[in-house]
């Protein structure tokens, strides 16, 4: 395939005359129509340069090039506001606001972020991470603007997927009441990262296949008449022959319905009749909601094609369209899918269930094998888990497979309602710690705290795959209660010692100290007792700790909750320095919550150490670099020992 526009020249000015020149929406206004479809080309070829060198969403930008340089050409910004839901499509965006240059730190430890933060950038009015939330902010927006009684427009751009989530439909709800300038834009791809899912998508789809008016001027007259409350300017619009984006049907879309014009289906690529659009509802001052059609991967044939595979992209040729094939090494989301998907071809109870992240999650495989045991409930975590809930409650083995970080949004529905009636969901939290180039929104750092004061929950974390395995296998058997494990992004270690004890309910395993057979260790300088992701670290930590003459002592705590605080305390003796390594917040954690039941059980030693993450959001960067930032890894651990230990004079 050709590419579209060429490939990056070292100057910016000559790679992208009007871009490079663009350092605010203001200067998008002071264009012309001819010069802004010139712009609109630039936008996407910055995208294709930047975004093959660094990595990052890619089709779900390549899609908004036209809506975004429309809408800032259109308003008036600052003071007018655009929220955009999630963040991850906002590129032409960061490049719109004078981002051109940094462009190419996109997702890079101290460079831009790949979402929207308000201390990035003072047109990132709202920052986002995680779906569904634009279009309550840009109402609060809006309310606030009412208050002080001032007049800027707000407008929000939600995806398709997005849209569907409850947050975004108890938006529209209080928007349709409130009837405040406010305008809603929905870019409507039919993707989520996989395809769009739920009865709203039908209904999109619907929407989408109405037949238009194209250019029927007769039907002009018709539809103007029909368009309820005083929309002068777009009667206007109308009368110089923008008719086609009025839907014609006789019966109100839902939106009509609550409150809010409609004006749609648009193509969204169409950036004459976006512009007209635009800027004929300026004038309009209650909920307006405009349907843009989009294409994913717009301009790029292969993301066009295969949008799914193109939503998130690893450095690529952007010449042979070739994306690096995935590293063969296997990654804990690898190996969760194969080990679900073995137990749901042993046991037809186990049922899968995802937020919209198949892919993300690993369950691609057990939705082809067995797609009547597997549920894509959309960007819907609250009502997946109260749906797994409900399937547990019926006598299913529901394994709610959701990101730790999305697993935020149900915390209500764990607690209220399979907590309290204590019923077995299983709950499969991928990406639970640093996740790395997505930052903040995404880290899934706070599961240990946020779950395991819930009475009658369980979590485990395993130290690898095997234990992935093992970990599935007891929580598929396991109906006494909720149970939940956490594991992180990125490959499984290959590095610790076999010769491993069954997994039990609650039960720690001692790994003992590298290079001395297990069970002879005999008194040691320290015991470090580590979580999950950060095992791996603490055997590298205590095999070079060992080389400079400190015994230490790895137990894999397997068990968050219970807290197998016994096994711990059996290898304290006076002076034994106690080490914990978690990737949560120290908060609540796993290390504060063994130290009070050493304390409660009078076990405490003298010397601990809490490795844990701090009470300050970590930053995006690689998760080696941002590991090593907090100290959360082998030389941080070794550090940490050694520094105890020196102090006592031991090293
Ligand atoms: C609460 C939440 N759940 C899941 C995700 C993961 N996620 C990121 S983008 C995305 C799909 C978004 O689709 P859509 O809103 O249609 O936007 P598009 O990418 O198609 O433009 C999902 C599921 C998320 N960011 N937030």
């Amino acid at each position: 395939m050709k590419v579209p526009y060429g490939t990056l020249e070292d100057d910016m000015e000559s790679a992208y005359p009007y871009l490079s020149k663009i350092i605010s929406p203001q200067d998008v206004r002071k264009l012309s129509d001819k010069e802004l479809a010139e712009l609109a080309k630039e936008v996407r070829q910055a995208i294709l340069d930047n975004v093959s060198r660094t990595g990052g969403h890619f089709s779900s930008n390549l899609g908004t090039v036209e809506l975004t340089v429309a809408m800032y050409a259109a308003y008036n910004i600052p003071p007018d506001k655009v929220i955009w839901d999630t963040g991850h499509q906002a590129y032409p965006h960061k490049l719109l606001t004078g981002r051109l240059p940094r462009f190419d730190t996109l997702r890079m430890h101290k460079g831009l972020s790949g979402f929207l933060k308000r201390d990035e950038h003072e047109l990132d009015v709202f920052g986002a991470g995680h779906a569904g939330t634009a279009i309550s902010a840009a109402l609060g927006f809006a309310a606030a603007r009412d208050q002080a009684q001032g007049s800027e427009k707000v407008v929000a751009i939600a995806g398709d997927a997005a849209i569907c989530s409850g947050m975004s439909w108890e938006a529209l709800n209080h928007a349709g009441e409130l009837q405040t300038d406010l305008c809603v834009v929905l870019n409507d791809n039919r993707m989520s990262i996989a395809p769009n899912v739920g009865a709203l998508t039908n209904y999109f789809n619907r929407l989408r296949s109405r037949p238009q008016v194209q250019g029927l001027a007769r039907q002009a007259k018709k539809v103007i008449e029909k368009i309820p409350g005083p929309a002068p300017r777009i009667a206007a619009g109308l009368r110089h022959g923008v008719t086609h984006y009025f839907a014609p049907e006789e019966t109100g879309t839902i939106f009509e319905e609550m409150g809010f014009e409609y004006i749609g289906p648009v193509d969204g690529h169409d950036l004459p009749t976006l512009l007209e659009i635009f800027r004929n509802i300026q004038e309009v001052r209650y909920p307006v909601f405009i349907h843009a059609l989009t294409v994913k991967g717009k301009g790029y044939d292969v993301a066009e094609e295969d949008a799914t595979k193109w939503h998130g992209v690893v450095p690529f040729d952007l010449e042979q369209c070739e994306m690096p094939s995935k590293a063969a090494a296997p990654t804990y989301t690898s190996v969760f899918g194969d080990a679900i998907t073995e137990l749901g071809e042993r046991d037809e109870k186990v049922i899968a269930i995802t937020a919209a992240m198949p892919d993300g999650t690993g369950l691609n495989g057990f939705r082809a094998k067995l797609p009547g045991q597997y549920y894509d409930v959309g960007i819907a975590e609250q009502h997946g888990v109260t749906f797994a809930a409900g399937m547990a409650a019926g006598g299913y083995k529901p394994f709610a497979v959701i990101y730790s970080t999305f697993l935020q949004r149900g915390y209500d529905q764990v607690l209220h309602d399979v907590c309290i009636q204590n019923l077995p969901v299983r709950f499969a939290m991928d990406r639970a710690g640093l996740v790395g180039d997505d930052g903040p929104t995404h880290h899934g750092t706070f599961d240990i705290s946020f779950l395991t004061h819930i009475p009658n929950m369980s979590l485990c974390a395993p130290r690898d795959a095997t234990e992935l395995r093992e970990m599935l296998k007891f929580m598929a058997d396991y109906e006494a209660g909720p149970s939940a494990i956490r594991y992180p992004r990125g490959n499984v270690p290959d590095n610790l010692p076999e010769g491993r004890t069954p997994v039990e309910f609650g039960k720690a395993e001692v790994l003992g100290v590298p290079g001395i057979r297990r069970g002879e260790e005999g008194n040691v300088d320290a015991v470090i007792v580590a979580v999950g992701s950060m095992v791996a670290e603490a055997w590298d930590a205590a095999s070079r700790l060992t080389d400079v003459g400190v015994r230490a002592l790895v137990i894999n705590a397997r068990w968050c909750k219970p807290l197998d605080w016994e096994s711990v305390a059996a290898r304290l003796s006076p002076g034994t320095l106690l080490v914990t390594v978690e990737e949560n917040v120290r908060t609540g954690g796993f290390g504060q919550q063994l130290i009070d039941l050493l304390v409660e059980h009078e076990q405490l030693p003298q010397r601990v150490k809490v490795m844990a993450l701090p009470d300050a959001w970590v930053t995006h960067g690689k998760q080696p670099i941002i590991r090593g930032e907090v100290g959360l890894d082998a030389a941080g651990i070794v550090q940490t020992v050694r520094a105890s230990v020196l102090g006592r004079g031991l090293a």
